[in-house]
């Protein structure tokens, strides 16, 4: 039996009843099992709950078709044991889905972390006990733990958003969402398909879905920026390059502003004659991937500078796509980079192909869906397989539908009714040790996830070994700390264009979710500032000694 099969066998098999740990950790993605790895390190049992029944986190849940990691993989990889980062081999430039969900079993296996994770448990509440120091977690399941720590370890994109999309409850054909993919083989040969949104889901999977569906329909609202991936088979002479000199790449990474090694840029887009703007551009999409946006340092900064990267990716999308008003409608009037990139492998050719159609839902929304297709207008679509690729309730959705009692006994959700609020992105204010890994406040989703991921983990695991060496019950954010963080968090972004368009980041995919810009455009400095409150003995907490608790 192999360890995976054995976990989830125990999962089946524990017994009702509370279960007592030093740490509880929610969530099995990259986050929970690098944090179980770091807790056992430090001499904490730890136990880790999952909902899903493996380990992988986004790369479990999101199969689509197409589904890949826009940060090349190399990157997109742990660094805390060179002996897993030079063993494990990446065949691709980006890794695809199968790809990384092997690599989270890999590591699981690699370091033992089955034994310690229950699968198949959905965690609905967590509540602090003051007079215990200890957090109380009930899942749907009726399984029972007690925890001096409970940390969240729960994806800025692991909660799937369904919009309320009239009649959709009546389709009688496939229902899909990209977020939550059937496990099993998806075949869209010989079907109508239809496809709503164009993110990066969406983009991904709609090349591969026309290659063989009859005949596909993408329902765009807003469409967006897409530049090209150029994904390749990674050559082992480039590897084994990066691999001889690992700690360079990973040192130039952490300067940069989204964590990864990309030319760093030189001058300000406006500094230069158009003529040099066009030809860095150029060199950017030849390059390929996420490094458009630090092709120059005032992209996200001057509205001018922006406009001339956003006029020239549209020339892109005109030369890609031959009917000049499918091009008008698949070109983006908004920010770049205000949304997250797309990264793509063949979206806009995809539109040149006879069994694709692209209906603008702009020019009207959908009417209904009904039991066999979906109306616009005073047209009746006809499909057989409909797929939502509507995105996620980000960086607040996974944590909010658990109810997270604080020592007030306040449910976090409430807490945060007017936007999340949180000191370094890590830590809450009447949350007495709770942790959040990438939380908002934090850089996030704006970095490389991975070493991200790793900073957050390796600044809780010291934190918890300093509790423990000064014998301190409990640590809580200060609500001034918390109310000087998410100030400055706000005037930060404030001073970026990324508040002047609608974007998950600000919550506005989500109907009545408060329009706050969530991550903290803040990196590499943030990592600093992390690392000094910790050297001024965790200064913005409030620390409780074993004695007084
Ligand atoms: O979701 P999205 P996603 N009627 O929110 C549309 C990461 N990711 O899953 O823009 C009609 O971007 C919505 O339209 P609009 C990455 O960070 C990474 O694609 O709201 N349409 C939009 O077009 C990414 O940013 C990778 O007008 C509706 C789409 O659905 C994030 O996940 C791959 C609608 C949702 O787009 C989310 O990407 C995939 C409605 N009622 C994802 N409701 C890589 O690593 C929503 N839409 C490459």
């Amino acid at each position: 039996m192999s360890q995976r099969q054995k976990a989830s066998k125990d999962t089946n098999t524990q017994p009702p009843g509370v279960m007592s740990v030093d740490v509880i950790v929610v969530g099995a993605g990259f986050a929970g099992l690098y944090m179980l790895h770091r807790l056992r390190g430090i001499g904490l049992k730890a136990i880790v709950l999952e909902r899903g029944l493996g380990v992988g986190g986004t790369w479990y849940w999101n199969r689509y078709p197409g589904a890949r990691c826009d940060v090349e993989s190399l990157q997109y990889s742990y660094q805390f044991s060179d002996e897993l980062q030079q063993d494990w081999i990446w065949t691709e430039r980006y890794a695809a889905q199968p790809e990384l969900l092997s690599y989270a079993n890999h590591v699981a296996e690699r370091f033992d972390l089955f034994r310690d994770i229950r699968f198949g448990l959905t965690v609905t509440s967590a509540t602090f006990d003051e007079t215990l120091t200890c957090w109380s977690i009930e899942t749907s399941e009726g399984f029972s733990f007690q925890a001096r720590y409970c940390i969240m370890a729960t994806g800025c994109l692991s909660m799937i958003n369904r919009p309320e999309i009239k009649g959709v409850e009546r389709f009688g054909g496939e229902l899909l969402h990209t977020g939550d993919w059937p496990h099993g083989d998806v075949s869209f040969r010989g079907k109508r398909v239809g496809i709503i949104g164009t993110g990066s889901s969406a983009i991904q999977s709609i090349p591969i879905i026309a290659r063989s569906a009859n005949h596909l329909t993408v329902f765009q609202r807003t469409p967006n920026y897409v530049v090209p991936a150029h994904n390749a088979p990674l050559a082992p002479d480039v590897q084994a390059a990066v691999k001889a000199d690992y700690p360079a790449l990973r040192a130039r990474a952490k300067t940069r502003r989204n964590g990864i090694d990309f030319p760093a840029p030189t001058t300000s887009a406006m500094a230069v004659t158009e003529a040099e703007r066009e030809a860095v551009f150029e060199n950017r999409w030849a390059l390929g991937g996420l490094s458009f946006m630090t092709a120059f340092d005032d992209l996200l900064v001057d509205k001018r500078a922006n406009d001339s990267l956003a006029n020239f990716i549209r020339r892109k999308i005109r030369a890609a796509v031959e009917n000049p008003e499918t091009a008008d409608r698949l070109c983006p009037d908004s920010i770049v980079g205000c949304k997250r990139l797309c990264v793509d492998i063949g979206y806009y050719e995809t539109f040149n192909r006879t069994n694709v159609d692209l209906v603008d839902l702009r020019d009207q929304p959908i009417d209904t869906v009904t039991d066999d297709g979906i109306i616009v207008g005073c047209k009746h679509i006809p499909l057989d397989m409909l797929i939502l690729a509507t995105g996620f309730d980000a960086m607040t959705g996974a944590l909010n539908r658990i109810a997270i009692r604080g020592r007030s006994g306040e449910t976090l959700k409430s807490k945060w009714t007017n936007g999340p609020k949180t000191y370094l992105g890590l830590a809450i204010a009447d949350f007495p040790n709770l942790f959040v890994i990438t939380g908002p406040g934090s850089p996030s989703v704006l970095t490389n996830m991975l070493p991200t991921i790793e900073q957050h983990v390796d600044w809780i695991t010291d934190c918890l070994r300093y509790l423990d060496e000064q014998e301190i019950a409990q640590i809580e954010a200060t609500a001034e700390a918390e109310a000087t963080w998410v100030d400055h968090v706000n005037a930060v972004a404030g001073g970026l264009l990324y508040p002047q368009c609608n974007s998950w980041y600000l919550g506005a995919n989500i109907p009545g979710k408060p329009r706050v810009f969530m991550p903290y455009p803040g990196f590499p400095p943030y990592v600093e500032t992390c690392a000094k409150v910790a050297r001024h003995g965790y200064e913005g907490f409030a620390l409780t000694p074993n004695a007084s608790v």
